[in-house]
């Protein structure tokens, strides 16, 4: 699809009989120096997460176990994936709106992240990231 915000990777996987091994190593799989990881999971399907963008954070998501939907909003279009498969890594770029709902039980969300934890690299308010969208895009 010509410029989807959807950007999944598809992660090298070498299976064998003792099981499958997935790996993502820059700059082949992940676009950027990996400063951070953190993982979401004892999820709860009624409690949606996200809900922010981050203004220069860039990060690669892979749901390692179970499955959870990921909405991308560029304060243009809205795009929606389920990520269902550890071998699929989905490129969030700066400045793009997420949110993630419907977590299976089992879901584990790996994240892989450029910077380190920063609050002020956070737009927690729609209305905010639409006004900040538009002087970036200028
Ligand atoms: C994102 C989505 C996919 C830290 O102290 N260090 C960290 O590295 C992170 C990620 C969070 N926190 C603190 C900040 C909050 O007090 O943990 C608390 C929960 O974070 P938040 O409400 O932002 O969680 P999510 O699941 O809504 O968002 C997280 C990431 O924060 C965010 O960058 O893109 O996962």
């Amino acid at each position: 699809m010509p410029n989807s915000l959807i950007n999944i990777a598809e992660l090298p996987t070498i299976t064998d009989r003792r099981g499958c091994l997935t790996f993502a190593q820059f700059p082949d799989n992940i676009p950027f120096s990996v400063s951070r990881v953190y993982f979401i999971y004892k999820t709860d399907n009624d409690s949606p997460r996200g809900f922010h963008a981050h203004r220069e954070l860039q990060q690669l998501m892979i749901a390692i176990s179970g499955s959870f939907e990921v909405t991308l909003d560029d304060g243009q279009s809205r795009e929606k994936v389920i990520l269902t498969n550890p071998t699929q890594a989905l490129l969030i770029d700066r400045m793009i709106w997420r949110e993630m709902h419907n977590f299976s039980q089992d879901a584990i969300c790996l994240v892989l992240a450029s910077m380190p934890y920063d609050e002020s690299d956070y737009i927690r308010n729609y209305d905010e990231f639409l006004t900040v969208v538009k002087e970036v895009r200028q």
